[in-house]
């Protein structure tokens, strides 16, 4: 099935115009990431040469996705904007609510069980307002997206920092927080940084074990986690053409473990390949009528480092499988230097489960050429010593997989099938003996590997590889067998190696699929009834959150400077706590519960200075609240690194924290913070973040006079009665003020509509701060259940 075939035609037909003007305006030969950007700007926007990494500008996305988790958050805030069907394509997928414990069957059926709430309301919401819905089991939001949704050179936004992953199939794809997706399905512009540039350029061919994850692995080690920030990056070169689109894929959807804001490949036959093998020959035509506008102009591929920022040049033929790991997903090893590097730092080198598939790593290619090693497992008298679990992306992957025969080679190796969602990716892993937190390793071929993200075991040290890699490290259960020169001993005690993988790029039979597990939206979604129970502890219609008081915010506490790594996973973690997403105030019960504080080096351990006792970071937050004390957050390099949940900004401006400082931020957070009118704000000098002591009292001055470019400064009250002044920087422009001071982005999108945000509660009251406590929020919800956002006035509204 071909969505959206009209949109699509209709950009199609306006592109070779628009970059033409944009041609004309910059003067020079394009990039693709350019084409694709200036053919997207929103009609509000004039057409200019943006400063790259300076100017915000406002561009016009031809589509919106949003998976469960963040789904609920995105959607209850669309529900407040009054609106009566999403202004562009959107869809919702249900894909992290599901727990992996015994098998895909089991697993899904208590997930429809326990999260039946939540996907009825999804279901319900989409229905109404025209999105697309894929139910529980469908598949994992990008590869769904890859199959139908994404197609080359087209822009889009998803609430999920993995949305990157359609950069393979040509795309500008963007991951966001909740209320960009509110922005773009309200038809309103959506604003971003101009990207700076960075264009790697792939020689040679993959062969033999090294596949395209191995590209990003290695791009990670070269940029680290933080330097993709505010950069999209472009992939070009013969290696690229070598390559399979899911390959591409791959390499796009890890990008964002290097902060980039997307990556992107230009439209060639790979592509050609994948449109018409998922049924979508038609949008192929298309493309190929503007073949040369879905790539750079080749000037810029000629002579790229004229117009890249940077330029990375990597040799696929003599690129080596890497695996990346432990606990950050930068740390880059060649599988050469494996063993070493393992015993040198003492990483457990016993392999104890590995698993593959997830939204990056699930094409068939992937799997095809696992399955490849699985079979050799009985062919040369092996037993696999690790567990073995695999998640297909997709219903259709998985059902074109097991009717090629693969689950059944993977079953013989004693694999266990997982439900084609997120499950072990995000802590949806029911792991049995986990609690007991022994050290151990396991080996994956997903895309994050933060401390305690897929088991919840803080001393599990995971590993990032390809599918390929993980199968063979699975087989010989020891992370210090490297396959491409190592032999394994079988039953018999003969020495045997394996043979380098292979695997089909698209199956020869076609895909297959009975039920994709789509649900198309009411074409008249007026007369459905959304309802929330107000009892509910999932769900939580929302408030707006306060306007700035208009004054200097004096007298703040700190509630905690986090020392090191502070990602998403950190500030709001996942796992069990993906049940409270709908419901923002229990899910701040999870607040910064994994930082470390600087002072005392603990987890969720820090100073209620009001008391002088220790104790969990939210209940420290609440306290402070209910005495009507503002806090600041600290923290250190690409703070909110990682996903694109905007809980971790919600839950602390819902706890009435004002202000997060840190040495630099991760986009989407910042992005996120500013939209639910927080302080972003960062260190001028670096240095300045020793001055922040533990009792310290917090003034933050300039306020009343905040301004684009002009930083502020705070004010550190010393117990010992010294004080320190530092200056603080921000990256605030005009209407990102307007954000802070209505209270939050949405506030003030009610506003210019001169329509106040929709109370979500029959008697909403904006409680005092110091009076609310809030775990009693919900509970003052009304009683009966409260009906959606109408939609009678909506009509008015646009
Ligand atoms: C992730 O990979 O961390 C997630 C879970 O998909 C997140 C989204 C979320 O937290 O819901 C992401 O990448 O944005
Ligand atoms: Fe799901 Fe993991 Fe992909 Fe995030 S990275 S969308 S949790 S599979």
């Amino acid at each position: 099935m071909v969505f959206d075939l009209n949109m699509i035609k209709k950009l199609y037909d306006a592109m070779p115009a628009r970059i033409a003007k944009a041609r004309k305006v910059l003067g020079k030969p394009l990039t693709l990431t350019e084409k694709i950007l200036y053919a997207h700007l929103h009609e509000d926007q004039k057409v200019e040469a943006f400063g790259r990494g300076k100017s915000y500008v406002e561009f016009a996305p031809d589509r919106v996705a949003m998976q469960d988790a963040t789904a609920q958050m995105a959607l209850l805030q669309f529900m407040s904007a009054g609106r009566p069907k999403v202004a562009v394509p959107s869809s919702v997928h249900c894909d992290h609510l599901i727990v992996a414990k015994t098998g895909a069957k089991d697993d899904l059926n208590i997930a429809n069980k326990e999260s039946k709430e939540v996907f009825d309301f999804l279901s319900s919401v989409s229905n109404k307002y025209g999105i697309g819905f894929w139910k529980p089991g469908a598949g994992i939001i990008h590869q769904v997206v890859l199959e139908n949704y994404a197609f080359p050179g087209g822009m889009m936004i998803g609430t999920d920092s993995h949305t990157v992953n359609a950069g393979g199939l040509g795309m500008i794809a963007i991951g966001v927080g909740g209320a960009d997706a509110v922005d773009v399905m309200s038809g309103m512009a959506w604003e971003l940084k101009f990207p700076k540039l960075i264009g790697v350029k792939l020689t040679g061919k993959l062969n033999g074990w090294t596949s395209p994850k191995d590209v990003i692995l290695k791009v990670a080690g070269i940029l680290t986690v933080k330097g993709g920030t505010g950069c999209i990056v472009e992939y070009f070169g013969e290696g690229v053409t070598n390559m399979s689109c899911t390959g591409k894929g791959t390499i796009a959807n890890m990008g964002a473990e290097i902060g980039a804001t997307t990556s992107t490949f230009g439209y060639d036959e790979s592509m050609e390949r994948y449109l018409k093998a998922t049924g979508r020959a038609q949008v192929a035509k298309l493309a190929n009528k503007i073949k040369k506008h879905l790539t750079a102009d080749p000037e810029v591929y000629a002579n790229p480092k004229k117009y890249f920022d940077q330029v990375i040049e990597i040799d696929l033929s003599k690129l080596e499988p890497h695996l990346n790991g432990p606990f950050t997903p930068d740390l880059a090893t060649p599988i050469s230097k494996l063993k070493e590097t393992a015993i040198a730092n003492g990483w457990p080198l016993k392999v104890e489960v590995g698993l593959i598939g997830s939204c990056t790593n699930s094409s068939y290619e992937d799997i095809s050429r696992a399955a490849s090693l699985a079979r050799q497992v009985a062919a040369k008298g092996l037993k696999t010593k690790a567990e073995f679990t695999i998640t297909p992306g997709s219903e259709q992957v998985r059902y074109t997989i097991e009717r090629d025969g693969f689950i059944d080679t993977f079953n013989k190796i004693g694999a266990k099938v997982f439900a084609n969602a997120c499950g072990p990716c995000i802590g949806m892993w029911n792991r049995m003996g986990a609690e007991k937190q022994e050290k151990n390793t396991i080996v994956h071929s997903f895309n994050r590997n933060f401390q305690s993200r897929n088991d919840g075991n803080p001393n599990t040290y995971a590993f990032v590889g390809s599918p390929e890699l993980v199968t063979a490290l699975a087989i010989a259960g020891d992370l210090g067998f490297n396959p491409l020169t190592d032999t394994l001993v079988n039953e018999k005690g003969q020495h045997v190696k394996l043979d380098p993988p292979v695997g089909e790029e698209l199956p020869k039979k076609g895909f297959a699929v009975k039920d994709a597990g789509f649900q198309a939206p009411a074409k008249d979604g007026s007369k459905v009834k959304v309802s929330v129970n107000p009892k509910s502890d999932r769900l939580q219609l929302l408030e707006p959150f306060k306007a700035w008081e208009g004054t200097d915010l004096k007298g703040m506490r700190l509630l905690i400077k986090a020392k090191g790594k502070c990602t998403t996973d950190h500030i709001s973690m996942a796992g069990k706590w993906l049940k409270y997403r709908g419901h923002l105030d229990n899910i701040s019960n999870n607040l910064l519960i994994g930082a470390t504080n600087f002072f005392n080096e603990k987890i969720n351990s820090v100073k209620n200075v009001l008391t002088g006792s220790y104790d969990e970071v939210p209940k420290v937050q609440r306290y402070y609240k209910s005495e009507g004390l503002g806090s600041i957050v600290v923290g250190d390099e690409n703070y909110g690194e990682g996903s694109s949940r905007e809980h971790a900004a919600m839950e602390p401006r819902h706890l009435g924290v004002r202000a997060i400082l840190v040495k630099s931020f991760a986009r989407i957070h910042e992005t996120n913070l500013k939209k639910q009118g927080m302080l972003a704000l960062t260190f001028a000098n670096k240095e300045d973040y020793n001055k922040i002591r533990e009792d310290d009292v917090i003034d933050l001055v300039g306020l009343t006079t905040f301004a684009p470019e002009k930083p502020l400064k705070l004010v550190l009250n010393h117990a010992d009665g010294t004080k320190d002044q530092i200056t603080v920087n921000h990256s605030y422009n005009q209407n990102q003020i307007g954000w802070f001071k209505a209270g939050s982005a949405l506030n003030l999108m009610a506003a210019k509509s001169s329509k106040p945000v929709k109370k979500q509660k029959a008697k909403s009251k904006v409680k005092k701060a110091a009076s609310a406590k809030s775990s009693k929020t919900a509970k003052r919800a009304p009683k009966k259940a409260v009906k959606a956002a109408g939609n009678k006035k909506a009509g008015k509204k646009k």
